[in-house]
């Protein structure tokens, strides 16, 4: 995949929001992400046709501006909507399982150590997701983090394979995540919590860093 899409990878989920979910994508679209996941995971998270509903919505809002648009865990639903793409962590279906039938759409894999890497590439991955990478409120049951150390070696390992860097990443720290091998920042709550949109993700993005 063209790893410039991974620039600045906003994921939600109507939980993660502080104020309405889907004007915080937009503002997050008219700003400039390069690519978005819906996350619609934890208490008070949408279900049926409610979940169905927002899904729809933040995908046609992602069509307009030419957005990616990917789901998280819900291979299902990635299926059904046609979706760009679908992001699977360990514990999800196996990416082997599903690969065929998501032919040409953009498949991600969260990764955690060396194995897992190297799997994820050969079963036919697009990117992987290395995190967290620092401390994440936004991930219940997130492992410790993995520090920008690791980064560096995953990415020695995967040769230029599209890497993107998740948990904890601020606008202060995205510059260090890149330079240690991450092609672009996956974000949750900078974004969402953020009281400059606009602001934020000007300062996440590469081209913005000096
Ligand atoms: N996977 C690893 S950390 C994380 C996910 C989904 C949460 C990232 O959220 P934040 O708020 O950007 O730390
Ligand atoms: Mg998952």
């Amino acid at each position: 995949m063209d790893c410039n899409r991974l620039n600045v990878y906003f994921i939600m989920g109507t939980v993660n929001c502080k104020k309405d979910p889907l004007k915080t994508l937009e503002e997050a679209l008219q700003a400039g992400i390069t690519c978005f996941q819906l996350r619609e995971k934890g208490e008070g998270a949408l279900i049926g046709a409610a979940y169905e509903e927002f899904a729809r919505a933040c995908q046609k809002m992602c069509q307009s501006y030419q957005v990616p648009f990917i789901v998280n865990d819900d291979v299902e639903l990635a299926l059904k909507l046609n979706a760009d793409g679908i992001h699977v962590g360990q514990e999800d279906l196996a990416l082997s399982t599903f690969r065929e039938q998501a032919k040409g759409k953009i498949v991600g894999v969260s990764v955690h150590n060396s194995r897992e890497m190297k799997q994820a590439i050969l079963n036919g991955a697009d990117y992987v997701g290395i995190g967290p990478i620092y401390r994440t409120k936004s991930k219940t049951d997130a492992k410790p983090p993995a520090g920008l150390p690791f980064l560096s070696a995953m990415r020695k390992q995967a040769g230029n394979f599209p890497i993107v860097g998740i948990g904890g990443i601020t606008e202060e720290n995205a510059s260090a995540v890149r330079s240690s091998g991450a092609d672009g920042v996956s974000v949750i709550s900078v974004i969402c919590h953020s009281k400059d949109i606009k602001q934020t993700v000007e300062n996440l993005l590469l081209e913005n860093i000096n």
